[in-house]
């Protein structure tokens, strides 16, 4: 059997960068996300399986969990990694006039979200360490949950508490065969993330971009953690921080 693996947020961007890196390793990709026509048009291209989730909504978690477990004990194919990449920025305003439901929203896809779906899975993944020796939880993070910038106030706030969640993660695991490891992307070019963190307005969304000469791509972050998955069982990467080598020079 090939490696099976779920990917929250994979319907654009890195997510789904991350199911066409992991095709071509021969990975069994499971896609997850709300946007079912995108979804539709992945498992066209890439062959990958797909289920609409919102990682916001325990029924769709359980569901998840529950469709995953019928195909697992129909298939014998246990279940690998689990990449927690699904997450989202509103705004770039100063902590003194955010607007808190902005924040909230933030925290329940990028941090709650997180725990829902990792805590759901986790049995699964189990299972899956027992099957083959190991198994994996890789979140995607950011530079701005370590780095605080103006304007990011409620995306790092969120971004830090993923970090925090997933540190707390693995010293819970330890002792079990799971590794736990955080990608932290710095800039990534990735138009629909910037478009709606800026409410659909592409110009600011461009001007983003501008300090940055070559920022990463989807494809890159997804090549990092494809080759996080691909490293020997008893090598775990607790926290790759990756930036666009301009961006790196400003710091
Ligand atoms: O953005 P985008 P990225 N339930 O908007 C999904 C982090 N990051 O690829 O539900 C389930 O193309 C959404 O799917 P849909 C960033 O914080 C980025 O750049 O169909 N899924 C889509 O597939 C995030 O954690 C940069 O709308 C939900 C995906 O999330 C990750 O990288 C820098 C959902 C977002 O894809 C991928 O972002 C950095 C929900 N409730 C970290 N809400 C950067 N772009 O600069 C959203 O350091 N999604």
């Amino acid at each position: 059997h090939s490696r099976r693996a779920v990917i929250t947020g994979a319907s654009s961007g890195i997510g789904a960068a991350t199911v066409r890196r992991l095709r071509d390793a021969g990975w069994s990709v499971l896609a997850v996300a709300r946007r079912e026509d995108r979804l539709a048009a992945l498992a066209e291209e890439t062959g990958c399986s797909v289920r609409v989730v919102d990682v916001t909504h325990d029924d769709d978690v359980v569901a998840l969990r529950a469709a995953l477990a019928d195909d697992i004990a129909a298939t014998g194919q246990p279940l690998d990694a689990l990449v927690l990449n699904a997450g989202l920025a509103i705004g770039v305003d100063p902590v003194e006039e955010a607007d808190p439901a902005d924040w909230a929203r933030m925290f329940e896809v990028n941090v709650l979200g997180a725990q829902r779906v990792a805590a759901a899975l986790l049995p699964l993944l189990r299972e899956g360490a027992r099957a083959r020796g190991f198994a994996d939880v890789i979140a995607v993070t950011s530079t701005a949950g370590q780095r605080a910038y103006e304007g990011g106030g409620g995306y790092a706030a969120s971004k830090s508490g993923l970090r925090m969640l997933m540190d707390t993660l693995r010293l819970e695991l330890a002792g079990e065969p799971i590794r736990v490891m955080q990608v932290a992307p710095g800039m990534v070019r990735t138009d629909e993330f910037t478009l709606h963190r800026l409410g659909g307005d592409a110009e600011r969304a461009a001007a983003l971009y501008e300090g940055v000469e070559h920022p990463l791509t989807a494809d890159d972050v997804a090549l990092v953690i494809a080759q996080s998955l691909a490293l020997p069982g008893h090598i775990n990467l607790d926290e790759i921080t990756m930036r666009p080598v301009a961006q790196a020079a400003q710091h």
